[in-house]
């Protein structure tokens, strides 16, 4: 699904002198990362500038210098000469921005198997664990035409964008390759204890109000190998929590010794009739193939899915039900 290469990728880049880079929504570290750090290895030879349709999580401000808007109105009337897109595999990733910029983007970077050719020149690995490590490859190309420069603070955003999409090199798709790259970035001057930091050693207060309910109010199934959390709209209000608070409690429910299945179920704040599923497994459990009962789909380990039921209560035994009909009432 190639139709160009990276070094031709470099070279279209290195002849421009000011670029637009979209970035999806519900922006992560690999997003923004690769986003901000190719804005970083350009600064002096090309100006580029980053949107988001989404606001920017108070947790990832590290990477984005500290701006949490960035809607393309910020920029006025800024011109590129490109428009690429990182991290994005499908053009409604990109929220109102997919519409928007349907048939104008020149370039995809991406590393998602399953995407479309959206952008004129399409350059997707699948072997990269994050886009991350593209961008970084792209940059020491770009370097090789004088086109750009590794700085320290390219490389930590970088360093992020690996880091986050690896699960700080802990999740199975971290490769030789992630590796090396991570290397290289430490060498270039990334902050490596920063990110790490930012990343995996904070928890907002409101984070941990959210595990404390979770911990609390979780339903253990099948002999403890399933547990099921709803995240009601009254939990939310009651608790003074968003949505972002509970981000990290499907994690801690999977990290529980003989959890093979974690499910989080969440009610819409606009659709309280309406929930979202999150699954996580291990095992011979396929989050996916369970998903695709709720109307989902994901991957093997990680999926999700859509129920709609009169009340959260119902929902949860709903989705159990279904649950434990498919996979078997014992462990
Ligand atoms: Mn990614």
């Amino acid at each position: 699904m190639n139709n160009i290469r990276l070094d031709a990728a470099a070279s279209l880049i290195a002849e421009k002198r000011s670029i637009l880079i979209l970035t999806h929504i519900h922006p992560d570290g690999d997003t923004l990362g690769s986003a901000f750090g190719l804005k970083w290895a350009l600064e002096g030879f090309c100006r580029a500038e980053i949107i988001c349709a989404d606001t920017i999580p108070d947790r990832l401000k590290f990477i984005t210098d500290g701006q949490t808007d960035l809607r393309e109105e910020r920029l006025g009337d800024f011109s590129p000469e490109m428009i690429m897109s990182v991290d994005v595999a499908e053009l409604h990733l990109m929220g109102t921005y997919g519409g928007n910029y349907s048939g104008a983007i020149d370039l995809k970077l991406d590393h998602h198997r399953d995407g479309a050719e959206y952008a004129r020149y399409n350059y997707v690995d699948s072997s990269a664990a994050a886009a991350g490590e593209i961008i970084y490859r792209l940059i020491r190309e770009l370097e090789a035409l004088g086109a750009a420069k590794l700085t320290p603070k390219c490389a930590t955003a970088l360093f992020a964008a690996v880091s986050s999409d690896t699960g700080s090199f802990r999740f199975t798709n971290t490769n030789a390759e992630s590796m090396r790259i991570a290397a290289s970035l430490m060498e270039a001057g990334a902050d490596t204890e920063d990110v790490n930091r930012r990343l995996y050693e904070s928890k907002s207060a409101n984070e941990i109000v959210a595990q404390k309910l979770t911990l609390n109010g979780m339903n253990v199934c099948r002999g403890g190998s399933v547990v099921v959390f709803s995240i009601t709209n009254k939990m939310k209000k009651e608790n003074g929590l968003a949505d972002d608070d509970f981000g990290g409690v499907i994690d801690i429910i999977r990290a529980i010794d003989g959890v093979d299945l974690a499910v989080t179920i969440r009610q819409m704040d606009d659709d309280p009739e309406k929930f979202r599923i999150s699954m996580r497994s291990s095992g011979d459990i396929y989050a996916n193939r369970l998903c695709a009962m709720f109307e989902g789909g994901g991957h093997a380990r990680a999926a999700g899915g859509t129920v709609y039921a009169e009340s959260p209560e119902s929902a949860e035994y709903t989705v159990i039900s279904k649950i434990l009909s498919e996979i078997g009432y014992e462990a």
